[in-house]
């Protein structure tokens, strides 16, 4: 059985591709929710329900491992779905997030202690990035900063405009302002690193950008370790599969740019 992916839209295949890197031996079905994307400022209840339709539809595709690779849907759909959906669909499915796994690294990273997390209205409102953070690192400083226009720019390939600049400028000085002592930016959307280089542009040299794909594919792999039942249950084909709820054409023409290749969906 593939390992199932889920994002929003386009966003999760730059995690995907990190995750292929780590474990390319293993099969892949992708599912990108483009007809009801972008999930970032939609309310808790319509991502909850968005999200556990396609992780059901995944999981009928004969997916037993479903990773949400989207910050906006772990943010606000991941808890519910593993404590109350799970067990009345079937005990032996697993769905993962991916901020869990950036919470348990990201004091590494950090000699202040003072971080700041970058990401939609839903994960920054949904307060999870700070809660699973304190969680691992008690001691840690947490500031957020929502960056709602950052997905249209990079959807809309102008990430490398002067609008961009504007707006990439405008919330790292915001979330740089809530602390001098921020040493560690993280980019908590999947979106994020496809705007690396004019981040970099406008945070000082000494502060270390995070980016979570490499940290989610690590997180994978030890998990698949620890779980050998689960690793055995997730087909070794090295096949990858991509699907969405929208014109296949349209995510063909978009998709090679977050996945780096092209790809044909169905
Ligand atoms: N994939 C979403 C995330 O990581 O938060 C970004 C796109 C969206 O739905 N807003």
């Amino acid at each position: 059985t593939p390992i199932g992916i889920f994002d929003s839209g386009y966003g999760g295949l730059t995690v995907m591709r990190d995750i292929v890197d780590e474990l390319p031996q293993y099969d892949y079905l992708y599912l990108g929710d483009n007809a009801r994307s972008p999930y970032g400022s939609r309310s808790f209840e319509t991502i909850y329900n968005y999200t556990l339709e396609c992780v059901k539809y995944l999981f009928s595709q004969n997916c037993h491992l479903v990773i949400l690779a989207c910050n906006t849907a772990s943010a606000k759909a991941l808890r519910t779905i593993q404590q109350k959906d799970l067990p009345e669909i079937d005990l032996k499915r697993r769905v993962l997030g991916v901020i869990r796994p950036t919470a348990e690294v990201i004091g590494e990273h950090s000699k202040t202690g003072h971080v700041g997390v970058l990401g939609t209205n839903g994960t920054v409102n949904s307060e999870s990035y700070v809660m699973e953070i304190r969680n691992q690192f008690p001691d840690l400083e947490v500031y957020q900063e929502a960056c709602p226009m950052w997905v249209p720019l990079v959807e809309n390939k102008e990430y490398d405009s002067k609008g961009a600049d504007y707006f990439i400028k405008q919330h790292i000085d915001r979330i740089l302002s809530q602390s001098e002592q921020i040493d560690t930016l993280l980019l908590a959307c999947t979106h994020y690193p496809l705007l690396i280089k004019k981040i970099k542009q406008f945070t000082p040299d000494d502060i270390t950008i995070l980016s979570q794909g490499k940290i989610v594919a690590q997180s994978l792999a030890d998990y698949l370790e620890r779980h050998p039942e689960i690793a055995e249950m997730c087909s070794t084909g090295g096949n990858r599969q991509f699907l969405t709820t929208d014109s296949t054409d349209d995510f063909d023409e978009h998709a090679n740019f977050f996945w780096g290749n092209e790809i044909t969906s169905k």
